[in-house]
């Protein structure tokens, strides 16, 4: 349904979001708060209630969100956020499907599933708690950490140069991509609004600063050093200028730096509008073949 057709969303409880979720374990300042709270009044906002929504979280400090909030989560293995996320976004098209894991997880071991969810545009938003580490194994050097970054891996600094994650998925034909700062409610929320009502593939990269193990990027210093896309009448229409922007790198850019309309893999799959998968009857199938290799 076009988003000009679609009506006003309903606003729920964000106190719904909190039931049945487990105690909090991330050390007290963590970022991951900042995105965890923006989250529940992004879905509040837009009248999605838990049992419409698919959690899809890695392994990682960040991973555990799923469990910090009432939801359906899948907490998957390290690196596998996107292909969990594909199942279940192609099995039950009913559901709003979001993945959330760290740089760790989505950057290293799970790069490779990046660019290939982004160009098959899937209806799913995927947010990365980008805190520049690896903050649940103790503060090791990420694909994100910054050149000279020293960590117990790194003595004398980091030397490899960080991956770009929102010039790989713009190159790789996305079609919404942005960047938020974990401390900034209100624009966060408006970016989680828009990419999960996006159609298609949303990445959203979210700095989540590990106030434990990165002592170089801090609050204070995304405050120093990053600032608003849309205070210098940037195009999000223009795929040059997200480029640009992607890889400025002496201040960061902040907001949604692309978003256009391309159909999505479910829209375009002939047999999208027949009975979703999760509704089939299971009886009739033989399954024998699966359970004698799997089982
Ligand atoms: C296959 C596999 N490899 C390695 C690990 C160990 N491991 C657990 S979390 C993690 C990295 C966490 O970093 P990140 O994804 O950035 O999440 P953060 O804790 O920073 O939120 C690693 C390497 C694992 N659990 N599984
Ligand atoms: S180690 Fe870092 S990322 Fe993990 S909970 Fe603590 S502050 Fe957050
Ligand atoms: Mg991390």
């Amino acid at each position: 349904m076009s988003q000009a057709l679609r009506q006003p969303p309903e606003k729920i409880d964000v106190k719904i979001y909190e039931e049945h979720s487990s105690p909090v374990w991330w050390c007290a300042g963590c970022g991951d708060f900042g995105v965890l709270k923006a989250l529940k009044i992004a879905l509040s906002e837009l009248g999605i209630a838990p049992q419409d929504l698919a959690l899809v979280t890695g392994i990682g400090c960040s991973g555990k969100i799923g469990t910090y909030m009432n939801g359906n989560n899948f907490h998957g293995t390290h690196g596998r956020i996107l292909p969990i996320a594909t199942g279940v976004r192609i099995a039950n098209p009913n559901l709003t499907v979001i993945g959330l894991g760290g740089d760790g997880d989505g950057y290293a071991i799970g790069l490779g599933h990046l660019p290939h969810t982004v160009r098959r545009n899937l209806n799913i938003t995927y947010i990365v708690m980008d805190n520049q580490t690896y903050g649940l194994t103790k503060g090791q050097v990420s694909p994100t950490s910054d050149l000279t970054y020293k960590t117990s891996t790194t003595p004398e600094g980091n030397i490899e140069a960080a991956v770009n994650p929102l010039a790989i998925a713009l190159a790789a034909g996305a079609t919404f991509v942005a960047r938020a700062f974990s401390a900034n409610q209100k624009s966060q929320v408006d970016i989680m609004k828009a990419g999960i009502q996006h159609e298609g593939f949303a990445l959203i990269n979210i700095f989540s600063p590990c106030v434990t193990y990165n002592k170089v990027n801090t609050y204070k210093w995304f405050r120093e050093n990053a600032y608003e896309l849309a205070a210098e009448g940037h195009d999000p229409k223009n795929h040059k200028q997200a480029l640009e922007a992607a890889f400025r790198s002496d201040k960061l850019p902040l907001g949604i730096f692309y978003q256009i309309d391309r159909p999505t893999f479910e829209a375009a799959r002939p047999g999208a509008t027949e009975t979703p998968m999760v509704d089939l009857p299971i009886e009739g199938q033989d399954h024998t073949g699966l359970l004698k290799d799997f089982a």
